[in-house]
């Protein structure tokens, strides 16, 4: 065995990459809004009106003077003016035009769609206008799906909002801001790296930057449901017999003490009315008639209506127990075996973010095809799409935040960001049955510093959460000859726990993990992350690196020595498919993307795939207790 500790080796070669690679990262300012609040839930079960479509762009090259005033400060006088420019007479001040000027697809990253961006980390502004017909009683938000990494807004020249995170929606109140008739947007996308961001700057996946999932128009009633909770109720242990009440919330915003708040799940039996408190917040336990529970075997989903007053929203919702026990992990009481594999938000086939449909089915396709129940979506929050496609295909989900190896643990406004991911991230999946545990992190450095960051978020997480799993990707430990002892303290807020290591690639030779033992906590372990580079194509031997069979090779030890640890409850090879890596440099084997799918980027199959196929085929690998 060689290289270790592996987090510490190959985390250093990553960020000297990234400091030469990235001269222009700098620390950016912080923003200047209060952080923002509103989260809707459920906007796409919303009628809404959508905003994608083509934007007018303008490029704000680093140091981003248009975006950023000296000392930081956000700057509302300039673009986000969307003034038009006398270009040929007159004074001469004023130098961009939007009206005028090239357009990109929302959604869609930048890099993406012009050649010139493909590389580009920095500023780019977003201009459109729209119709809008005020409507006396409503309120109006602009709901941006997700934007990489810092967006700033403007409606009509008025700020209306900003956020910082890439992997979460967000909804701006402009209601004070619009106008009948023509109105217009402005967005400026910052999607810098940052060494306070989360992530922060070193990253191995593409920093796609840009208004990367879909930005609508939703318009409500005064009084209306921002955010609902509606799960089978976790009570100390499950039956199956007793397995019919329903417990949560529905929240009204704008609702005073005392409002009626109807709750209808009819194939359930369920009609009731609820009363909210002075935040608004309206609690139920309610007893179903009976109930199908949401499982892989039988994803069933009900119509789950709410309403109040003049707004109302249906939603389609499973209903299932997921809970640890000792070193099990049940669903519905039944001890579950996860087969997954780990899968980035990159779009199969065209490259670039995912974001569509049609994303989202091509992405299902390989996981059913390869027999898969579980899905580990890296290292963020994915599209909406991918957690309700889930919930109707059966297939159960890791949701993470990109709190991704380093990042600056010692700072309470990092920790504060880190809460607020994963505040948006549960606020918007926690409706679906198919997640079945939240993660606070990957890959990070044990020390004092981030143990205690992480076990608190991972508190946070269960405080906002008391029904799923806590889980987090840990990497190491050291080994001791053969005898690899996993004692990392985070794992004491852990529920799951997920080990990632690169035994035959990163470490050592495949057969190393003939005779290597692990000693673990009693707790469910999952093989997070374990895998090794393959070109599609690239045919040899199975020592040959880069060739498919040595992938295969590494995957058969890996096999072999998994089946030694008795606690392992799920396998997830990195990685589904090919991504894109601006730190994978090798010309030919690589050429700027990581190469552990068992998926070419094109959705070419590897031997691995077959691999993978036939063991989750068999169950051949692992057991559920
Ligand atoms: C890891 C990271 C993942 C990387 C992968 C690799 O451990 O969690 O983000 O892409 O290794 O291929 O090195």
């Amino acid at each position: 065995m060689t290289g270790f500790p592996i987090f510490a080796v190959r985390s250093l070669l990553r960020s000297a990459a990234f400091t030469s690679l990235t001269c222009s990262v700098v620390a950016l300012p912080g923003l200047a809004q209060e952080p923002q609040k509103m989260l809707l839930v459920g906007v796409d079960h919303r009628v809404v009106t959508s905003l994608n479509g083509d934007w007018h762009y303008l490029v704000d090259q680093p140091p981003a003077r248009g975006l950023y005033a000296a000392g930081g400060k956000v700057r509302d006088n300039g673009y986000a003016m969307n003034t038009h420019p006398n270009i040929s007479s007159g004074p001469h001040n004023e130098e961009y035009d939007f009206a005028t000027a090239p357009t990109l697809k929302v959604p869609g990253d930048w890099n993406t769609q012009e050649p010139t961006l493909f590389r580009y980390e920095g500023v780019v502004w977003y201009q459109r206008d729209f119709d809008f017909r005020p409507k006396a009683g409503t309120r109006t938000f602009l709901h941006i799906g997700a934007a990489n990494y810092k967006s700033f807004v403007w409606v009509n020249q008025k700020r209306i909002c900003d956020h910082e995170g890439g992997f979460t929606p967000f909804d701006c109140d402009v209601t004070a801001a619009l106008k009948p008739g023509t109105n217009f947007v402005v967005i400026a996308v910052d999607s810098t790296r940052d060494v306070d961001g989360i992530p922060s700057v070193g990253i191995d996946w593409f920093n796609y930057g840009g208004l990367t999932r879909d930005v609508s128009l939703v318009t409500v009633p005064k009084m209306f449901v921002d955010d609902y909770d509606v799960h089978l109720k976790h009570e100390s242990s499950f039956s199956a017999a007793n397995a019919t009440t329903l417990a949560g919330y529905v929240h009204v915003e704008g609702a005073s003490a005392g409002t009626s708040v109807t709750l209808r799940i009819p194939e359930a039996g369920i009609d009731t009315t609820i009363k909210t408190d002075a935040e608004g917040k309206a609690s139920f336990e309610v007893k179903a008639k009976q109930l199908t529970l949401w499982s892989p075997a039988q994803p069933k989903l009900y119509k789950v209506e709410l309403s109040t007053g003049d707004d109302r929203l249906t939603d389609d919702i499973g209903f299932r127990d997921i809970r640890v026990e000792g070193t099990r992990i049940l669903l519905n009481g039944k001890s579950i075996f996860l087969q997954g594999a780990n899968m980035h938000a990159e779009a199969p086939y065209r490259g670039g973010r995912a974001y569509s449909d049609e994303d989202v089915k091509n992405i299902f396709g390989f996981l059913k095809d390869l027999n898969a129940n579980f899905v580990r979506l890296c290292h963020y929050p994915h599209d909406e799409r991918m957690e309700r496609e889930a919930d109707r295909e059966g297939v159960m989900v890791w949701s993470e935040i990109p709190v991704w190896q380093r990042i600056s643990y010692e700072k309470p406004e990092v920790y504060a960001k880190a809460t607020r991911m994963v505040g948006e991230m549960i606020r918007r999946d926690r409706n679906k049955a198919s997640v079945i545990m939240w993660s606070v992190s990957n890959e990070t450095p044990n020390n004092p510093t981030r143990t205690e960051f992480l076990t608190n978020l991972a508190n946070e997480a269960r405080r906002l959460d008391p029904t799923r799993p806590i889980t987090s990707a840990l990497i190491g430990p050291r080994p001791k000859g053969n005898e690899m002892v996993q004692d990392d303290p985070l794992m004491k807020a852990l529920d799951v726990v997920g080990q990632n290591q690169y035994i035959g690639w990163y470490e050592g030779r495949p057969e190393d993990a003939d005779t290597i033992h692990w000693t673990f906590p009693e707790k469910p372990i999952l093989m997070s992350e374990f895998g090794a580079e393959a070109k599609y194509g690239n045919h040899g031997g199975k020592s040959d690196r880069w060739a498919e069979e040595q992938q295969v090779n590494v995957y058969e030890h890996q096999f072999a020595m998994i089946q030694r640890i008795p606690q392992v409850r799920g396998l997830i090879p990195w990685v589904l498919m090919d991504f894109r890596s601006p730190t994978r440099n090798i010309p030919k084997l690589q050429d700027g993307y990581n190469r552990k799918g068992l998926i070419s980027e094109d959705g070419k199959k590897k031997l691995a795939f077959e691999q993978f196929q036939k063991v989750y085929k068999e169950h051949s690998v692992g057991k559920a207790e």
